[in-house]
Formats: C-alpha cells, structure tokens, sequence
C-alpha cells in the first residue's frame, strides 16, 4: 500500500541519519578490533556477502497450541510478508531472500510476486512442502502419514503436492525442494518402521524425477513431534540414507533445533559436508527441543562450533560460503515481535560466521598435529571472545544497511506504523 512505500523512503533516510549520528562511535569501536585483524578486508567482504533467507511463515506471531498472543500490524497477505522481508533487509542487508511453505503462501501470480520481491532486493529461497497438515479441500487425510503410508493412494495424493511446490518454485526462480514429513508412529507396533522407510524412499524417487536439472532436494530430519514413538526420517543417519540413495539432486537438512539433547551437531555437520551431503541449515535455538526460539539466544557457542567447522570444511573443499548451501532461518516468535527477532536471529548467526573466520587455521592444525589440547582451545575460544559486532556494522555500512538495525526500528516506530496501517489485530496468514 501507499503507506507502506512512503515509509520504504523514509527508512532509507532515516538510515542514513541514524547512521551519521553513530559514526564516531561505530569507528572508535571497529577500530580497535580491526587493528588485530590481518585479512580485514577479505572478512568485511565475506560478511557482506553472506544472507540468510527468511521464511515466510516467521513474519507472524507463532504461538503455542495453548495460545497465540499477536502484537498487531501482522503481515495479511504474501504481498505484505515480502513487504516485512524487504524492511528487514533494507536494515540489515543480509536478509535478500524467502523461502515459501505451500499452500501456507501460494503464490497465484507468481510474476508479480517475483517482481514486487526484485523491487526489495530480494528473491526466493527453497520451497517448502506441507503433508503434515490436512487442508480444507484435501481428498485423503494424513492422519497416518504421507509419502510413507500404507495407502498408496495416499502416497501418490503427497506425490502430487510435492511435484506442484516443486512447479510454483521454478515460476520463482526457487532452486530447492524442501521437504519435511511428520510421518512416524504414536505407538509400538502401529508401523513396520522398514516398510515406512522403503516406501518414504519410493515416493522420494518419484519426486526426486520431477526436479529439474539445476534443482535438490533437502531431506529434513526431527527426532518427535508431533509423532511420539518413532519418525520415519527421524535422524541425520536416516535423513543421509535417503539422500544417498537418491541420489545427488539430494541433500540433508540440519535443522539446528531437531536434535535430541546434548548432540554434537556440529560433528554432524562436519561429516555431512565432508560427505558432499550438507543441504544446509533452518537455524533457531533451543533449550528442550524444537523450541524455535531465536538463534544465539541459549546456546551462541555452539553455533560458533557450527561455524567453526563450516569454514574449516568449505575453506578445505574450496566452496563458496554464501552460495554453495542453504542458509534459512526456521524460527517462532512467540512473546517477541517478529521482525525484531528476525533481526537478532541474523545478527547471531553473522556473529557466529564472524568468529569462525577469526579461528587460526594454521595455528590449530599445529596444536591438533601437536596434542596441545590446551592451545587448541584457547585458539577457538580466543575467537569466539572477540567482540566482532563492529565487524558486522561495518560490513553492513558498506552494503548500505544501518549500523544498528534494531535501535533504527525501534526510534522509527516501524511496528506503530505497521499497525496504524494493517491494524492492531491482524493475524498473519498461514500457519
Ligand atoms: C518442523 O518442525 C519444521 O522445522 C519444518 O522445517 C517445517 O517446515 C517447519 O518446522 C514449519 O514450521
Ligand atoms: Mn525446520
Ligand atoms: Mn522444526
């Protein structure tokens, strides 16, 4: 709407304003890290090109199955989800993607859903599928799975739905199938847990056939929930099975919050890439399990060993950091708004990439070649210590973002607007 586009210049703006205001600041700070820094420019430039996609169903207030308690100005509409997006990334310029679930967003005019997001900055990340849910006008239930069940009536209906995503992707430009099923058992001997899993692989192979040549799929894996007993793709081990077996147009996804407590996921993650297996990540954080809570808010070192070892890997297999895989948040944003907790979640991942390119390399394979099991720790947690947010800031000054994106959101009183405009109870569609 009107509104919404006088405040897009408004921000530019008032960017650069607030911007101006803590410059002085800003350089006294990212003076003093950047003086011990030997490749200064080279980690400014990885920062800057490194964005994570944001996921459409994270611009509304999630909630629990006891309650939802909205903030008001939610999204209504794809349209205005993609307008949410573009304001994060205009703030933090590290966000030019969205990554759709269908029929959550199903994008009718996908043409003018492409060009609305191009005028952002953005594009489209990987498409989500749903056969978890029954939707109003579905045929046959999911009550006891999808591409799993017994029924194969009902395997070919999810079939179906994943070969139409697949269709809406390529109208957008999209380059990934992300699939994650609830399929798994409630009870002891309610399934044949091979029989589930022969016939996961079965329908996968018929979906996997419908990807066009520069396309994957990411295979998601979660231990329970909402299936207590036992998921069909319940782990990374099975998660890997499929996708090897598949072939390689398929990959495994490591949603970080889809592990059971006290997993070492970035030893996961390590063996994934060495594999040539690692689909990418929905990052969020957690406490119990998947509690989709903001990334970096309980656990940052862990993410910063995730990092760790994604450098070490790429650098190892001369892949590209920003591009070779997918990087997604999958977060709920229960008693926060969600643009702002967005905002927190992208910030904690780039803090973590940061500190993983101030790991030295050299240094640690000589103390790992050395036993030194001191020195090896100290020289991650040496990084891990540095206080790299001017880094951040400064990478995002030079993209033309805001030195600190959430004080601009918050003096700008982007969600009053967003209210005044959408209105104090709008819900946001979809999940
Ligand atoms: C399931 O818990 C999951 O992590 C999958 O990625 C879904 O697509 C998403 O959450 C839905 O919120
Ligand atoms: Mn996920
Ligand atoms: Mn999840």
């Amino acid at each position: 709407g009107e509104g919404w586009e006088g405040l897009m210049q408004l921000e530019k703006y008032k960017i650069d304003e607030a911007n101006h205001q803590q410059i002085n600041d800003h350089q006294r700070k990212f003076d003093f890290v950047a003086a011990d820094i030997k490749n200064l420019d080279a980690i400014l430039q990885k920062l800057i090109d490194f964005n994570i996609a944001i996921p459409s169903w994270a611009l509304g207030t999630g909630g629990t199955r006891f309650g939802r308690f909205s903030g008001g100005g939610e999204p209504r509409s794809l349209e205005e989800k993609i307008d949410d997006v573009g304001l994060i990334h205009a703030l933090n310029r590290s966000s030019n993607s969205i990554s759709l679930h269908i029929p959550w967003d199903i994008p009718s005019n996908a043409l003018a859903v492409k060009a609305h997001a191009a005028e952002l900055g953005l594009h489209f990340d990987a498409v989500n599928s749903n056969t978890f849910q029954d939707q109003p006008d579905q045929e046959l239930s999911y009550k006891f799975g999808s591409l799993h069940h017994v029924d194969k009536a009902v395997r070919k209906q999810a079939i179906a739905h994943n070969i139409e995503v697949i269709k809406y992707g390529v109208e957008l430009d999209s380059k990934a199938l992300s699939v994650w099923l609830s399929d798994g058992s409630n009870f002891p001997g309610q399934l044949n847990m091979r029989g589930a899993f022969e016939r996961t692989l079965e329908s996968l192979r018929e979906i996997y056939d419908a990807l066009p040549d520069d396309w994957k799929v990411w295979v998601e894996y979660k231990p329970y929930e909402p299936n207590f007993y036992s998921t069909t793709i319940g782990d990374w081990g099975q998660s890997y099975l499929l996708s090897s077996k598949l072939g390689p147009k398929a990959q495994t996804l490591v949603d970080l919050g889809h592990h059971l407590g006290s997993t070492n996921i970035e030893q996961i993650v390590s063996l994934l890439l060495m594999e040539g297996k690692l689909a990418g990540f929905h990052f969020n954080d957690s406490k119990y399990g998947d509690d989709d809570l903001t990334v970096g808010s309980i656990n940052p070192y862990q993410l910063f060993l995730i990092f760790n070892e994604l450098v070490e890997g790429m650098d190892a297999r001369g892949m590209a950091h920003a591009t070779s895989i997918g990087w997604m948040i999958d977060a709920s944003h229960n008693v926060k708004d969600p643009i702002e907790d967005l905002l927190q979640s992208v910030e904690a991942i780039k803090i973590a990439y940061a500190q993983a390119l101030l790991v030295d390399t050299p240094a640690l394979v000589q103390a790992q070649q050395d036993n030194d099991v001191v020195l090896a720790q100290e020289i991650l947690q040496h990084a891990y210590r540095t206080d790299v947010r001017p880094l951040l800031a400064e990478a995002r000054l030079r993209a033309g973002g805001a030195l600190n994106p959430l004080t601009v959101y918050r003096q700008q009183g982007v969600r009053q607007q967003l209210i005044n405009e959408r209105g104090a109870k709008a819900i946001s569609t979809g999940l």
